[in-house]
């Protein structure tokens, strides 16, 4: 860094300036299907043949499959008759709708909704606020109203959410040993996905999903089934509507979501909630201390301001956050991935 090549070739500047061109192929192929059909076909196929499969024109695809391969998201393997093309297994595990590691949904919740909101960039800059009122023509005035605008939004949204916990969900529920805790509730929990892994990894735990009651209905709907006997949900409004007591409070994702004032707002009122000897878990993607990275956080916050009225905090600035409402005994664990968790107690 800093060396003189740097200067002459900046790779660094040419790598970031097609960022946005990167993750649009990848977005672009999940989205036509490309990843489920090679998946689903068990061989090799052409390019025409993936694009008469897919209803697309032969030219687009060839191009759109070869990005892939230079992406490393497909391998190519010319024959006699021509390019063949596989997924490769990276693929296969996260970019299939099918794969119970499947990120797909969160790549269309970013192609399709943050990508809009990220044209507006400067003008959140400048301003300091969501660009809901540019990107939809909608008001910003409450975040979530907005982003549950209609129920395909907020339903991409919750599939979008859950798929991030069949990558990071066990690692930040084991960070700490939530066994004692067997009557938990997860504030804002939408669709799911991290409540069913905490009753896996805590099998005498029941655990309450509270969120709001369009939110609650579709998770009924279509993201957890009544077999599932140790979840249970409870409709409401966490800053407007009373919270059910607990001795565990799960804040996956929620406060960073939220300005300091709310976030404070909040979790007094979880306080006055928990049980003693009881407490609250933040699961939340923690920048260092100095605010040097990681760069995926800091990304984030960028983020949230885009589409929120909040932003990614350090472990300090959390621990601030829930001594001001009364927790104590402060711990923070860093798992390595994309989320981190923090525990505090009554
Ligand atoms: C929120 C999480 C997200 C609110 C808006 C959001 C995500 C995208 N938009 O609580 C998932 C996390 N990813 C990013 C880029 O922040």
């Amino acid at each position: 860094m800093g060396s003189t090549e740097d200067l002459d070739y900046p790779q660094i500047i040419i790598q970031y300036s097609s960022g946005f061109l990167v993750s649009k192929v990848m977005f672009t192929a999940c989205e036509l299907g490309v990843f489920d059909l090679l998946l689903e076909s068990g061989k090799p196929l052409s390019s025409d043949a993936i694009a008469a499969f897919l209803g697309a024109s032969t030219m687009g695809m060839e191009r759109l499959l070869d990005a892939c391969v230079g992406l490393k998201l497909l391998a190519v393997e010319v024959t006699q008759e021509g390019a063949l093309y596989r997924n490769t297994e990276i693929s296969n595990v996260y970019l299939t709708k099918s794969s119970p590691k499947s990120q797909y949904h969160i790549m269309m919740y970013y192609s399709n909704t943050v990508y809009l909101c990220w044209q507006y960039l400067a003008d959140a800059v400048r301003e300091g606020r969501n660009q809901y009122e540019r990107a939809f023509g909608i008001s910003s005035k409450d975040p979530f109203g907005t982003m549950y605008r209609s129920d395909e939004e907020m339903l991409k949204f919750m599939a979008g959410q859950n798929s991030v916990w069949s990558i990071c969900g066990r690692d930040v529920l084991a960070a700490f040993d939530l066994s004692p805790f067997t009557q938990v509730c997860d504030l804002g929990g939408g669709g799911g996905a991290l409540a069913r892994e905490c009753v896996s990894l805590y099998p005498k735990a029941t655990i309450t999903i509270y969120d709001l009651p369009k939110v609650v209905q579709v998770a009924k709907e279509q993201f957890v089934s009544p077999e599932e006997r140790q979840i249970a949900f409870h409709a409401g409004d966490f800053f407007n509507d009373s919270i059910p007591e607990a001795e565990l409070y799960i804040l996956s994702k929620i406060l960073h979501d939220w300005n300091d004032d709310k976030c404070k707002e909040l979790l007094a009122k979880v306080y006055k909630s928990c049980k003693p000897g009881g407490g609250v878990l933040l699961v939340e993607s923690l920048l260092n201390e100095d605010k040097s990275g990681p760069v995926e956080t800091q990304l984030y916050s960028m983020n949230m301001l885009v589409q929120t009225e909040g932003k990614e905090r350090t472990a300090a600035e959390y621990s601030k956050l829930l001594e001001a409402a009364g927790f104590g005994m402060v711990q923070v664990k860093r798992t390595g991935k994309l989320y981190d968790a923090v525990l505090g107690r009554k």
